[in-house]
């Protein structure tokens, strides 16, 4: 840990720290902490009961802890910190505090929990230095206030204007730009029914008989899907293409006499197709021996690079090395920040700085997703962006591995979010939405697919607010997506069609109005979705605006909404009929630059 978690002085040294973020409406005992060698193995933090309390247990006891929980209460909307420090009587505490011997229990607590950072630590606390139960926000030195793609998040107090500064790199600007993405989760799970492989799976499993990835192209393309990434290794370590590095490939399958290569024909036919390419490479490796080996960082060499990393990071090194060279321009490289399933106390510390320093020399123009500097997870798997999705996010970096606090807060870059935001820096960090058609992420016959109703909705919350949508569909034991999935995504995309078949405001006679546009139709026409965009060059400026109807009476507001950013589909409940429209921003960060106002029926 580089920064300081709770500003506590004392005479000794952190020992551990540890941080958890539990998911939304999480009870029960967070697991993830367990482990540590000071905290209790499997008492190390409990919600109790219903997750209602936090009980911390410290062993060997003399040994200090300091927890800092994080909540909203239940019925507010501001975040409270509370710092407990073991051993002492609690300082600015609420009610329901208890000490006894080395445990510290909080009870009485209702909301919801955004963190739970703990820090062990040795040697004498000195109460009278607790900075009155408030957390440390490590406040970087602030940088040139100047138009940037991470700007230094400063004291504070313009960090909305800074935040005005923040703009896309070109890599970001053409990933947002491809709007409906896929993903192909296709692997020995396929074979074995399951989700999470484990590893000692037979290659021999991988019998797609029938693989048809010119299919998948065809289906894909008609679908208005621009790129795709295929599982190229999931957290089994089974790798699609044949590689020098490992036996636990196609190679090993009797599959096509062991000379089958998945990734090929997945790049050929997606590039045939005028599809991009992307990758999925799992960090997690349950089959690799070299895992979570314990082995040192030392520098390593991987073509004309030198970088540092683990046996295992070596590992992955030479994997990205064949993938990136072997087949072609690849667009997208997509890593999963979860840990195998590995034995207490074991870690692999993943190498991303030195993953990322060789996919930037060996595929440049390639997005660098979700654990990456490029796109953000947008924090859920069910397909759905906030209402008021921010490009432009307070973040921390440790080893070029970029973090928000918290990937599921309902709000990532509003004002109120922004005055109070902790972090190193404010970046362009655009959201992805990554969602499977079906249940699972890997095909399983005895599941449905969504309806192309419940695809609508995610594309209209999704890419309709300003995301990229990376829709998954999982290939079949044939080797091809399937019959039912094929024809969701038609009717699906039909749809997408029809409700933007015809842009009523195109070739309308548009005159700048205050802080907006009026759009002259002409002659009366019958509306019933409005599309916008903002100039991403500009960076992300509105915060809110109205869309009004001209009507007898004068002007009549017909929609609001806040952030517009790459895309903003506003859908009326209502069918609106007049001849001229006007948008009108009420709230900008900067002066604003409206690139699209369209109108459907
Ligand atoms: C997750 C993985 O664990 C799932 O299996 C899937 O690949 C999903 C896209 O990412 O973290």
């Amino acid at each position: 840990m580089t920064t300081v978690l709770v500003d506590v002085r004392f005479a000794g040294t952190f020992t551990s720290a540890k941080e958890y973020t539990p998911a939304t409406g999480e009870v029960g005992a967070v697991r993830r902490l367990t482990g540590d060698e000071v905290i209790r193995p499997g008492h190390g933090l409990l919600l109790d009961g219903d997750g209602q309390g936090v009980a911390v247990a410290v062993e060997p006891p003399g040994r200090g802890l300091a927890v800092e929980v994080r909540l909203v209460p239940q019925g507010e909307t501001a975040e409270r910190v509370l710092l407990l420090v073991t051993g002492q009587e609690p300082v600015e505490v609420t009610e329901g505090v208890t000490v006894s011997g080395g445990d510290v229990v909080v009870s009485g607590l209702a909301g919801v929990l955004s963190r739970i950072r703990v820090v062990a630590f040795d040697g004498r606390f000195d109460r009278s230095t607790l900075n009155g139960g408030r957390a440390h926000r490590a406040t970087p030195a602030a940088g040139p206030a100047e138009p940037g793609w991470r700007v230094p998040i400063g004291n504070g107090d313009d960090v909305v204007a800074r935040a005005a500064l923040v703009r896309p790199t070109e890599r970001q600007l053409a990933w947002q730009a491809l709007e409906r993405t896929a993903f192909l989760h296709f692997g020995v799970n396929t074979f074995t029914g399951l989700e999470w492989g484990y590893g000692d799976e037979d290659p021999d499993a991988f019998q797609p008989e029938d693989l048809d990835t010119d299919q998948w192209a065809r289906e894909l393309k008609a679908a208005g899907f621009t790129l795709a990434i295929l599982t190229v290794k999931h957290h089994d370590g089974f790798v699609l293409y044949p590689s020098a590095l490992t036996r636990h490939c196609v190679a090993s399958s009797s599959w096509r006499g062991g000379k089958g290569d998945v990734l090929r024909e997945f790049a050929d036919s997606m590039r045939a197709h005028g599809l991009k390419v992307g990758v999925y490479i799992s960090p997690a490796d349950e089959h690799e021996p070299t895992y979570a080996n314990g082995s040192p960082r030392t520098p390593r060499r991987i073509g004309d690079l030198t970088l540092p990393s683990t046996d295992y990071g070596a590992y992955m090194l030479g994997q990205l090395h064949e993938v990136l060279t072997g087949y072609g321009p690849i667009d997208e490289v997509w890593f999963d920040g979860s840990q195998g399933r590995i034995p207490a106390g074991h870690v692999e510390e993943y190498d991303f700085d030195s993953w990322y320093a060789l996919i930037r020399r060996l595929a440049p123009e390639a997005a660098i997703a979700n654990c990456g500097p490029d796109v953000r997870w947008v924090g859920n798997e069910s397909g759905l962006a906030r209402e008021d999705e921010w490009n432009v996010v307070p973040v921390t970096v440790e080893r070029e591995r970029v973090n928000v606090a918290r990937y599921d807060a309902p709000d990532l870059g509003g004002r109120d979010f922004l005055a109070r935001a902790e972090g190193d820096f404010l970046q362009w960090w655009p959201a992805e939405v990554d969602v499977s058609i079906r249940p699972g992420w890997f095909y399983h016959a005895e599941q449905e697919p969504k309806s192309a109703d419940e695809l609508m909705t995610i594309y209209n919350e999704s890419v309709g607010r300003g995301a990229v949508l990376l829709l998954n569909v999982p290939p079949d034991r044939r080797g091809r997506l399937a019959d039912a999935d094929v024809a969701v995504l038609r009717e699906w995309s039909a749809r997408i069609d029809r409700d933007f078949a015809r842009d009523l405001a195109e070739g309308a006679a548009r005159t700048a109005d205050g802080d907006g546009v009026v759009l002259d139709l002409g002659g009366p026409a019958r509306i019933q979705r409005i599309v916008l965009a903002e100039d991403l060059r500009h960076g992300q400026l509105v915060e809110s605006l109205l869309v009004e109807a001209e009507e007898a009476a004068g002007w009549r507001r017909i929609a609001a909404c806040g952030t517009v950013g790459a895309k903003r589909v506003i859908t009326l409940p209502a069918p609106v009929e007049a001849a001229r429209f006007r948008v009108r921003v009420l709230r900008s960060r900067a002066p604003f630059h409206l690139k699209a106002v369209r109108l459907f029926a």
